[in-house]
């Protein structure tokens, strides 16, 4: 257990710097805000802060489109701000994890304003160029080069006069997929990572990283993809884990990593990745990513018409799924274990109750996600169980991906239903500022908010948890510490109990003679885990309902209960 890696017994905390604490007024966070907020993170625990996109950028979805990578945007502040907020984190023992994009760059970054500039320009074949679909006229409906759609709605090719040509985008026009066939696009990268190792970063979150490679004909075509519609196509069999995709992976920890000293993280987001994949990415003998960001588990409550269709979850559907990735990555390779993200509604929202049972269902949720094994990750928010936005109109929704939906779905959907597909689905849900206290602004801005403070923030707030030992904060708290102090916790064997029950989760942990048993009820109802006699009287490690407990089995929970019970084999 020594060898373990020392992200085994890590928990990470993702910053999404715009919404997280603002110092200036202008009702953005900002680096100097982060600065303001270096206790909280000191005092929840965490091993790691990841910034989202930071860098310079038109902010045309919120930094993913980068136009500079080696400085910072002036809205969030300096480098030497970053400097200083990477050296308080690292006073205080925290590692700094940056988010690397680079399946896209901005469309104002030089390098494609060089590469749109004329065919002879040395960076044209930095990006996907191609010409109308063969015998239409360029800039034609349905000219485009494949029928693949775009993340954000519409077709992911844009047509450009200067030149005559297509350039991809998968997600927003203004977020042109870089050509990784190209060495000196690769090495490029591959040069700037190191740029910020050497300015003391700790490693990278790597934006769609399964998608850097795509599928390429021997004439230069791309293939099209399915359609139901006759219009639109999936590409993603053509650029989702592509044929060169584990030789880029691993092409860029040894240009990037190797002969470095410390203690590094990577992680890949890599959106429709299978587990056989993830299998690949994370071995470590293969030396590519040390895990990856999975998506079955937030695709379980997406029906057929995708994310804004949403469904009711079937417990029984997570634990298959959790159980699947548990196993499969028990061997070799590593989990990463998220509910939240700055793409996904909160989990308090979306799988719990956040009303009556806001603070048992969000301390559940983090107790059952927390006990699996892998590395958690902990959203901004989320240790304080933030609601979703609850909007109830469009105009106070600020993301792409929801606003080109909402233009697009409009011919073919009522009001009321998009509200409601919003309401429970939309990335802005997760995106509204952080909730320091209960102050106009909730204190994380004295100037007028980018996107609605939650009028909630007077009662869920960072202040009043602080000073409440039973608050989501504090149970957050104890799930790091036990991570960091339990071997079982980090790196047990998992096995998943009641596989047909729909409303309550049950798993072991085991190392050595440790053993852990891991309850939570998914209802707002009394229900009976009927688990193994062997933990009668097992003493409680860590609960959500604070009172001592004399454990009978069948175990009684009570709403929302979570119970984690330990034992000597
Ligand atoms: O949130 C999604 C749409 O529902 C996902 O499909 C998301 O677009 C995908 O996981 C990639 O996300 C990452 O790259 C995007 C950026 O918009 C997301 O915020 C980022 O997490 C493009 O850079």
């Amino acid at each position: 257990q020594e060898n373990a890696p020392w992200w085994t017994r890590a928990v990470v905390y993702q910053v999404y710097p715009r919404s997280f604490q603002d110092s200036d007024g202008d009702g953005v966070g900002d680096l100097r805000g982060v600065l303001q907020r270096v206790d909280h993170l000191a005092e929840l625990g965490v091993d790691v802060v990841w910034f989202s996109p930071l860098y310079r950028s038109p902010q045309d979805d919120n930094g993913y489109d980068i136009s500079d990578y080696e400085d910072v945007d002036p809205l969030f502040g300096t480098l030497a701000d970053l400097d200083e907020v990477i050296a308080a984190l690292h006073a205080r023992g925290i590692k700094v994890v940056m988010d690397l994009v680079v399946n896209h760059t901005s469309d104002e970054h030089a390098w494609f304003v060089g590469s749109r500039s004329s065919k002879d320009d040395p960076r044209r074949d930095w990006y996907w160029w191609r010409p109308a679909r063969h015998g239409m006229e360029p800039g034609a409906p349905g000219a485009e080069p494949t029928n693949w759609a775009s993340f954000f709605s519409g077709p992911a090719w844009e047509y450009d006069e200067a030149t005559g040509e297509y350039y991809l985008h998968l997600f927003s026009r203004k977020q042109p997929d870089l050509n990784w066939e190209n060495p000196q696009v690769r090495q490029a990268v591959y040069a700037m990572m190191r740029w910020w190792l050497d300015r003391g970063v700790d490693g990278f979150r790597m934006d769609v990283i399964n998608a850097i490679s795509k599928v390429v004909r021997e004439d230069g075509s791309l293939p099209d993809g399915l359609t139901h519609d006759g219009r639109l196509g999936d590409g993603s069999p053509y650029y989702l884990s592509g044929p060169r995709i584990h030789e880029f992976v691993a092409e860029m920890r040894r240009e990037v990593f190797a002969g470095r000293e410390g203690a590094f993280l990577t992680v890949g987001e890599t959106p429709g990745v299978t587990l056989e994949d993830a299998q690949l990415f994370t071995e470590p003998e293969r030396g590519e990513v040390d895990m990856v960001f999975q998506f079955e588990h937030v695709g379980l409550d997406h029906g057929p018409g995708g994310k804004f269709d949403p469904r009711r979850l079937r417990l029984t559907d997570l634990k298959a799924s959790f159980g699947r990735w548990q196993s499969g990555l028990a061997e070799s390779g590593w989990n990463s274990l998220y509910w939240d993200n700055h793409d996904q509604p909160r989990i308090v929202s979306r799988w719990g109750d956040d009303g009556a049972y806001r603070r048992e269902s969000a301390t559940m949720l983090a107790t059952v996600l927390h006990l699996h094994r892998g590395t958690p990750y902990v959203y901004q928010g989320e240790e304080l169980g933030m609601t979703n936005a609850h909007f109830t109109s469009f105009d106070q929704y600020r993301d792409i991906e929801t606003l080109n939906y909402l233009a697009e779905a409009r011919a073919y959907r009522t009001d009321d239903e998009l509200l409601a597909a919003f309401a429970a689905m939309s990335r802005d849900n997760a995106r509204t500022p952080v909730q320091w206290d209960a102050s106009p602004h909730a204190g994380f801005t004295t100037g007028e908010p980018w996107l609605p403070v939650n009028p909630n923030h007077v009662e869920i707030n960072a202040a009043a948890q602080h000073a409440d030992p039973r608050s989501v904060f504090h149970h957050y708290r104890r799930l790091i510490a036990l991570r960091h102090d339990e071997p079982v916790v980090a790196i047990g064997d998992f096995t998943m109990l009641l596989p047909d029950d729909e409303h309550v989760y049950a798993f072991t942990r085991a190392l050595d003679d440790v053993e852990l048993l891991v309850l939570g009820n998914f209802t707002s109802d009394e229900r009976l885990a009927l688990v193994d006699p062997v933990w009668t009287d097992a003493p409680v490690v860590i609960g959500n309902y604070d009172d001592d407990r004399v454990v009978e089995v069948p175990v009684r929970l009570r709403p929302w209960e979570a119970l984690v019970l330990r034992r000597t084999r």
